[in-house]
């Protein structure tokens, strides 16, 4: 695949429809509704520009997103909208799939730069929080803990939350960076682009190779 191939996205319901594993990739996991679409919008501009390329489907009910998305960012790396966790109405079914196909992602070595673990600025983790944390111990990847939604409470409200929330991950063992912002209003943007800059950046391409497909 050669690197203008990260054009397009990419709707991945089976593990066999990810795009081959050769350019970085931005994961966004978290509870469902906490805000991974829309920030993900928000990050690629789609609404504004057009351009051809669909946003990511975004609604206030729960469970909206139902595969793995990749979306390009600048050419040269995925954003990686995944289904939420923590919406007990799926049917098991649903939930069997869903469970598998997140399995076969982060089982299968994909050239993860970043994993943005998206939660709501107004509570404290909640336990399937935790449950994501201590499952991502298993996998050492480079990690960003995101408030998001910070447009529904007061800026001291927010420092509190921060403070917290970086108190109790040391108190697991967790020296993580924390960061807010509103992927509604824009707020704290500039600064979340500048951790997928540097994560990005850090990232070398593996050379084209007989399977890479062009
Ligand atoms: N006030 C506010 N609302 C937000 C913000 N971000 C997202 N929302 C709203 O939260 C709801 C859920 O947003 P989604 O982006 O669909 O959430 P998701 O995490 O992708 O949800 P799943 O696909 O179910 O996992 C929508 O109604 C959004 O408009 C934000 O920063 N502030
Ligand atoms: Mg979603």
């Amino acid at each position: 695949m050669s690197s203008s191939a990260v054009k397009r996205d990419v709707a991945a319901h089976r593990i066999d429809q990810f795009p081959p594993p050769r350019e970085a990739e931005i994961v966004f996991a978290g509870r469902s509704n906490v805000g991974k679409s829309t920030l993900i919008n928000q990050l690629t501009g789609v609404r504004r520009a057009g351009a051809g390329l669909r946003p990511a489907r975004v609604s206030q009910t729960p469970g909206c997103t139902q595969a793995i998305y990749f979306y390009p960012y600048q050419s040269r790396a995925w954003l990686v909208d995944l289904p939420g966790y923590g919406y007990a109405r799926w049917p098991a079914g649903v939930r069997q799939r869903l469970s598998q196909l997140l399995d076969g992602y982060f089982r299968a070595a994909r050239p993860i730069v970043l994993l943005v673990h998206l939660v709501d600025a107004r509570w404290p983790l909640q336990p399937s929080d935790w449950r994501l944390l201590s499952w991502l111990e298993h996998f050492h990847y480079p990690y960003l803990l995101t408030l998001n939604k910070c447009d529904k409470l007061s800026r001291s409200l927010l420092l509190k939350r921060q403070q917290e929330i970086q108190r109790d991950l040391r108190g697991r063992g967790i020296d993580a960076k924390v960061t807010a912002l509103s992927a509604l209003r824009g707020q704290g943007l500039a600064e979340f682009r500048s951790h997928l800059r540097q994560a990005v950046d850090g990232f070398s391409r593996p050379p084209d190779g007989p399977e890479s497909g062009g």
